[in-house]
């Protein structure tokens, strides 16, 4: 019995990469090129919201007034924090860092949006010398709820699955974040005016992901040639 029960974990473990596509691959890229563009939205941005820190005031307000970063819009209407990936590569570019970074610092998420390649070790911080409690909310990944109180300044954790894993604070109800995994490193966070750059795409045709945490996502297909720029607008409502 023993026996048929390896032969079947062992077999579940070897399906997994393929339910969440191919396995991606590093490789030289010759000829690459580029998607880049703008991600707005198509509506009047709703005014951005004051947090009311009701606790631990005197670090929750130091790095200047908390505000609620799940909407965030330039003034060109350019929605930053909004997630741009390429979702079908099996083969590309390798990752220009291995080493991640996720802070608690005065009492909010730095970076809000942070992307992560999967298996890779990342640093939770908390560099704020009070108690966080960051709990993440994932299915794919071992969601874990850890008190982080002020002398413990860093965990580190791995996500092993592809998956965009929502983060909070025990401790902290305004505190909110997202860790994005991914295989590829094409995926990259729009700046404070909507802007992104996907660099050394091999050429070829993709599907781009465009998400956004209140903005939801949309699918569009890219085609890339050598050593030419692709734009890319991308335009998300508020629903
Ligand atoms: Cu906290």
């Amino acid at each position: 019995m023993k026996r048929i029960a390896t032969v079947l974990l062992g077999a579940a473990v070897a399906l997994g990469p393929s339910l969440s596509g191919a396995a991606y691959q590093a490789a030289e890229v010759k000829d690459g090129g580029s998607i880049s563009g703008t991600v707005k939205l198509n509506g009047t941005p709703p005014p951005v919201k004051a947090i009311e820190v009701t606790k631990d005031k005197e670090v929750c307000g130091k790095g200047g007034k908390l505000v609620d970063e799940s909407l965030l819009v330039g003034p060109k209407g350019g929605v930053q924090y909004a997630v741009v990936s390429i979702t079908d590569i099996a083969k590309g570019k390798k990752w220009a860092s291995e080493k991640f970074t996720f802070d608690q610092k005065n009492c909010h998420f730095v970076p809000h949006v942070l992307v992560v390649k999967t298996g890779a070790t990342v640093d939770i911080l908390n560099s704020d010398g009070i108690l966080h409690n960051i709990h993440t909310f994932s299915t794919k990944n071992a969601a874990f709820n850890v008190a982080m109180p002020k002398f413990k300044k860093k965990i580190e954790k791995t996500f092993a699955a592809p998956e965009i894993v929502r983060t909070a604070c025990d401790a902290h109800a305004w505190m909110a974040g997202w860790i994005v995994v991914s295989e590829s490193p094409y995926a990259v966070v729009t700046d404070a005016d909507g802007n992104f750059k996907l660099e050394n795409v091999p050429p070829g045709n993709y599907k781009v992901e465009v998400w956004h945490e209140k903005l939801g996502k949309v699918v569009k297909e890219v085609t890339v040639k050598a050593k030419e720029e692709t734009k890319l607008g991308v335009e998300l409502a508020l629903k």
